[in-house]
């Protein structure tokens, strides 16, 4: 397994986000890649690759110039302290500091550069992408997302085949949802938690199924919180079925570890062995399959639990 990583997702690092009218510490901290790299590599997963500089170009494809102008001025003009920018923010859990554009950026490069690899015929590559990338929309910003990673990545393969993205993140995707809802080519499959009780509230719901050409290309598996292993892996049967009946040529898993039982944000019924199970499951599709880093804020375990779910993907 390759494995896609920069050190400088580091120059993106909001000290707050604003909850409920209160200031409080940013969960989406630097120490979460640092954790997960340096745990697989003392693991034996040690081909680490930095990605090469992309184009622009790919980001605009997902994304509107506008919104890639703005990120990008608004960024170099701050000083000191954090921006929401109105018209370009779905909340308040996306604020610009001075490196956000060019991590950002970064971590496009990141996803397309295991993108180009599993193209180049690589059956599997972790992309350790941060920020991460799947609340991030075509104009907007949110929830801790700015360039949608597994989007670009996804938008990519699509000029070499059918391309499904499975999201196993806590949080519905709804940024990669957005980017794709018109489109048949690229399948997008999520569980999440219901979004009647948890972020980002107004989507992930089961009658959010696509629209036009795109329509029946999108699938929704909110979960209640009381979640269990067992019920989580029997809707995952369903979503892959989902992915089967599809037929793609490539799999890009949008890989959010919130869902862990002692996660501080997310949090349903797994633990770190589930995950393993899980990436087992998910190998039976047999697809050339890029990993593309979202959530996980429980950062002392972040590294044992993507080495549970490489474990499953690769045995
Ligand atoms: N202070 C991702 O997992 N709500 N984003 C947090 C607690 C926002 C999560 C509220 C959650 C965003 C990529
Ligand atoms: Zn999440």
């Amino acid at each position: 397994m390759r494995i896609v990583y920069t050190t400088e997702h580091k120059i993106h690092a909001p000290t707050f986000e604003v909850y409920e009218e209160e200031r409080s510490a940013y969960p989406e901290v630097p120490d979460r890649i640092e954790m997960i790299a340096r745990t697989l590599e003392d693991n034996g997963y040690a081909d680490f690759i930095e990605p090469e500089h992309f184009s622009t170009r790919f980001v605009k494809r997902i994304h509107h110039p506008n919104y890639v102008k703005m990120l990008e001025k608004r960024s170099n003009a701050i000083r000191e302290g954090q921006a929401f920018p109105s018209y370009f923010t779905r909340d308040t859990y996306a604020p610009i500091t001075p490196g956000t554009y060019e991590a950002s950026l970064r971590a496009v490069d990141t996803a397309l550069m295991g993108a180009k690899l599993l193209k180049d015929g690589e059956k599997l590559v972790y992309s350790l992408c941060r920020p991460p990338g799947h609340h991030a929309e075509h104009v907007a910003m949110g929830g801790y997302c700015y360039f949608n990673n597994a989007a670009a990545a996804a938008d990519y393969l699509s000029a070499y085949g059918k391309v499904a993205i499975l999201d196993i993140d806590f949080h519905h995707g709804n940024g990669t949802q957005d980017i794709f809802y018109h489109r048949n080519d690229v399948l997008y499959v999520s569980l999440h938690a219901d979004p009647n009780e948890k972020y980002p509230y107004v989507s992930g719901f089961t009658s959010e199924i696509g629209v036009d050409s795109g329509k029946g290309f999108t699938k929704n598996y909110p979960l209640p919180l009381t979640t269990t292993e067992a019920v989580y892996r029997k809707t995952l049967a369903k979503a892959l079925l989902d992915i089967e009946e599809f037929g793609p040529d490539y799999l890009v898993l949008s890989a959010g570890f919130d869902t862990y039982i002692k996660d501080p944000i997310g949090k349903l019924g797994l633990d770190i062995p589930s995950y393993q199970r899980i990436g087992k499951e998910i190998a039976t599709l047999k697809l050339p399959t890029l990993v593309i880093q979202e959530g996980g804020y429980m950062v002392d375990d972040l590294g044992d639990i993507a080495l549970s779910l490489v474990r499953g993907l690769t045995h």
